[in-house]
Order: C-alpha cells, then structure tokens, then sequence
C-alpha cells in the first residue's frame, strides 16, 4: 500500500513573498493534514546535503544558492497515497507547464523558484522527513 505521509518544503520564493499562509490553505482544502511543520533557513551544506541526489545536474549550484536565499519551511503531510496526490497537487516542475489550479501555476516564479518542493517516492519522503523532523515530532499524531 502507498505511504500516507510525505515531505514538502515551502521554498524561500513563496515563503518570502508571503505566500506559505495561501499554500498551506490550499494543501488542507485538498486533504493534507499537517503533521509537523517548522521554518528555517538552511546553510549551503544543509542545501547540498538534501540536494544530494542532483549533484551532477547543470542547475545544482543554483539550486542550492536559491535554497539558502531566505527561510523555507519544511512540513510532513498526511493523506491516502500522500507521495502521488501531492505531486499531482503541486503540478509540474516548470510552472509554464504546470496544470491549471496547481500550487505551481497559482504560486511559482519559474523552474527554479517554483515555490514547493515534493517528495518523489515513499523511500524519499522518509529520508527527507528524518532530514528535517527528530523521529519526536514525525510520530506526532492527531
Ligand atoms: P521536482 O521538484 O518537480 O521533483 P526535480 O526533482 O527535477 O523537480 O528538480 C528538483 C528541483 O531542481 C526543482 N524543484 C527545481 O527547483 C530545480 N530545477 C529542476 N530543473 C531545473 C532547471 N532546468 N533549472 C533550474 N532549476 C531546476
């Protein structure tokens, strides 16, 4: 059975801008609970290490610069089959090409500052929530 949690960042774009309110609205009206969330403004280590997995890409450098340019906020989502329906909610990595009504067409700037980040894979989610969450704050329960 496909896990009921997944990690998601509010990338410092949206945070910035004032948007994480609107977002956090938005994942709840299409049926994410918030298990645990918390702000934060990662270093260029803690960018590179969650990062990791695209160290070979053109676009790592800037990725991780635009990551470490203000706070982001990181939260644990609970649903039904969290790692899909928030990919689907959130739209495609380019906001040129994200559906109509997704978090990235409402929110995003470009392919870089596309406001969210989304675990891909139920093996992801869990990795990226141990990044930020202590195993204290991922058991929280309603
Ligand atoms: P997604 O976040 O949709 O899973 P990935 O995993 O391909 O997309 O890329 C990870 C992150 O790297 C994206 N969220 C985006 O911020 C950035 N990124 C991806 N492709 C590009 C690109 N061509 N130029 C700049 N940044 C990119």
């Amino acid at each position: 059975m496909a896990g009921t949690r997944t990690l998601t960042i509010i990338k410092p774009d949206a945070f910035g801008s004032g948007k994480a309110g609107k977002i956090v609205a938005h994942l709840e009206a299409a049926g994410f609970r918030v298990v645990t969330s918390r702000v934060l403004h990662l270093s260029t280590a803690q960018a590179e290490a969650f990062y990791e997995v695209h160290r070979a890409r053109p676009f790592f450098a800037s990725l991780v610069k635009f990551m470490t340019t203000g706070p982001c906020m990181p939260m644990i989502l609970e649903r039904e089959n969290a790692v899909l329906e928030l990919r689907t909610v959130i739209g495609a990595t380019d906001p040129a090409e994200a559906a109509p009504g997704t978090v990235r067409k409402l929110y995003a700037v470009s392919k870089e500052s596309n406001a969210i980040h989304a675990s891909d894979s139920d093996d992801n989610a869990q990795r990226e929530s141990n990044f930020f969450f202590a195993e204290t704050e991922i058991i929280a329960a309603r």
